[in-house]
């Protein structure tokens, strides 16, 4: 009974924990009506010009690894599983409740000296990533647990202390940028297992002198990330949730100015640090804290207003929640290739980067369902890329179809929902002085008729092109048309609208 009623409050903690961090910022935006006075409030402008920030916004697709101690027991220990008593599978250390094994906690802080991956093999990762399509990348370089894969001078929870003993942040960020890829390190300030941390906000003088310690831990971390891998192009922070770090708006705000003095470029999303008024992601104002959103996690934008112009990405598991490695897939729906070329293509569509997460075993290989969908994605990409990379959002009547995207001359319409009488109509404001002339598919190269559609509704605001799809064209996946913008041809003489 008495598990019972802890399983009951560790959920309802949960709960309260996610509605206090994500309601007020994955939503529409809505600004306050008047402005509050705001010291740590941004530090970067809500739309940074540079090459670096130029290249994030055109990445379109990347690959997020959750890799650590994590993926040995692959979210089950010992034929049990741990899917109702934590959170997740990278979250398995904090499996309570009547399944769980005895002194759980200890043998996971153990774990470490079996970590020794031997099929590890990072330029394999890479050249998956890169078939894929991605374009950056994100790595964990330390989870909640704690254990950094990186030989950190700062803690001896690291992995030299593990059988593998080689600098794995090293040999990742090597490989992948040896393809061409942008990585990005994950950092969690949370930590578990480490004495001087605090949930809470301390409350007397020795607690906070502990917690300076803690702060000060964090700050010798992230400037030996930058020391030690100088490519990097920015931290994906997380755990940044609770009251002790809230507490420390100073600190943060000093500390992302000097992370960024040290390393011009880098970039930093919107989960790093809150203002003095307790405000994450977006200070009292409802400015970004940061050079892009980063609360969508596992969620995507109804529509691009929602957005107001920032930058953003969405970060999504295969599973429905889980980062690190799970053995068992099975009775769980795990996203198809289909899914996820739809959520990528309705991310882009809005402005955003679609990273998508896999969590390597212990041994370091991907799941097999992993690999199958980096191969599907990569097949597609390879055809459809160019309605991918480096596109915009159109500022068109939504398609019952699929999703717009654009770039330079040309717009994309990636089709989802192909109609029945194949043709694929487009929605144009009567007075748009461009409107599309020719189509293409993508996927074969074939031409494609385009034709002007007056359809005549009154009061319609819009005109249409119809793009003809070729009855014997099949596909099993969306597939994508291109069309050229151009001056209308004529404009249609006006009927007169009817009176009632
Ligand atoms: O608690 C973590 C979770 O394990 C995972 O790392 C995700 C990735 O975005 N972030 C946290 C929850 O927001």
């Amino acid at each position: 009974m008495k598990n019972i009623v802890k399983i009951a409050l560790l959920g309802m903690s949960c709960l309260l924990m996610s509605q206090q961090s994500f309601g007020q910022w994955t939503g529409p935006k809505v600004k306050p009506t008047e402005r509050v006075d705001v010291k740590y409030g941004p530090i970067t402008p809500k739309h940074r010009t540079d090459a670096d920030m130029e290249a994030f916004r055109n990445y379109g697709l990347g690959q997020f690894i959750h890799w650590g101690l994590y993926a040995i027991p692959g979210n089950e220990w010992e034929g049990v599983s741990a899917r109702k008593g934590a959170a997740a599978s990278e979250w398995i250390r904090t499996w309570k409740g009547p399944n769980a094994p005895k002194d759980w906690t200890t043998i996971y802080d153990n774990l470490y000296k079996q970590f020794n991956p031997k099929s590890f093999d990072p330029k394999a990762w890479a050249k998956q990533a890169k078939d894929m399509g991605a374009k950056y990348m994100i790595f964990t370089t330390k989870h909640h647990d704690g254990f950094a894969l990186w030989p950190t001078k700062y803690s001896d929870y690291n992995i030299t202390k593990a059988p593998y003993k080689k600098d794995i942040v090293k040999e990742v960020v090597d490989a992948y940028n040896a393809e061409g890829i942008d990585v990005y390190l994950y950092f969690s300030v949370l930590e578990w297992n480490n004495p001087d941390y605090f949930y809470k906000a301390p409350q007397n003088e020795a607690e906070q002198k502990k917690y300076d310690k803690f702060l000060q831990y964090t700050k010798n971390q992230l400037f030996e990330l930058l020391d030690k891998y100088p490519t990097i192009k920015g931290f994906w922070f997380d755990g940044t949730w609770d009251q002790a770090w809230i507490k420390s708006y100073e600190f943060t705000y000093n500390l992302e100015k000097e992370l960024r003095a040290k390393h011009p470029g880098l970039i930093i999303g919107s989960r790093f640090r809150n203002d003095e008024h307790g405000k994450r992601h977006f200070d009292s104002n409802g400015d970004i804290l940061g050079d892009y959103e980063q609360g969508w996690e596992r969620k995507l934008p109804k529509d691009v207003s929602w957005l107001d112009g920032n930058d953003w990405d969405a970060v999504m598991t295969i599973p429905p929640n889980g980062w690190g490695y799970m053995k068992d897939w099975s009775g769980l729906y795990t996203k198809t290739t289909d899914d996820i070329l739809d959520m990528l293509m309705q991310t882009v569509s809005m402005n955003g980067n679609f990273v998508l997460n896999f969590g390597p075993d212990g041994q370091g290989k991907m799941h097999p369902g992993e690999d199958k969908l980096a191969t599907e994605i990569g097949d597609w990409m390879k055809v459809n890329a160019e309605a991918v990379y480096g596109v915009r959002h159109v500022d068109l009547p939504t398609s019952k179809l699929g999703y717009y995207t654009q770039k330079d001359k040309n717009l994309y319409l990636t089709v989802f929902n192909r109609p029945v009488n194949n043709i694929a109509r487009i929605a144009v404001p009567k007075n748009a002085k461009e409107v599309p002339v020719a189509a293409v598919l993508l996927a074969n190269g074939q031409q494609l008729e385009v034709k002007h559609a007056d359809i005549g509704l009154d009061l319609d605001k819009n005109t249409y092109y119809d793009v003809i799809l070729p009855k014997d064209f099949q596909s099993d996946r969306a597939f994508v048309i291109k069309m050229e913008w151009g001056a209308p041809e004529k404009v249609a003489d006006k009927l007169m609208d009817a009176k009632m």
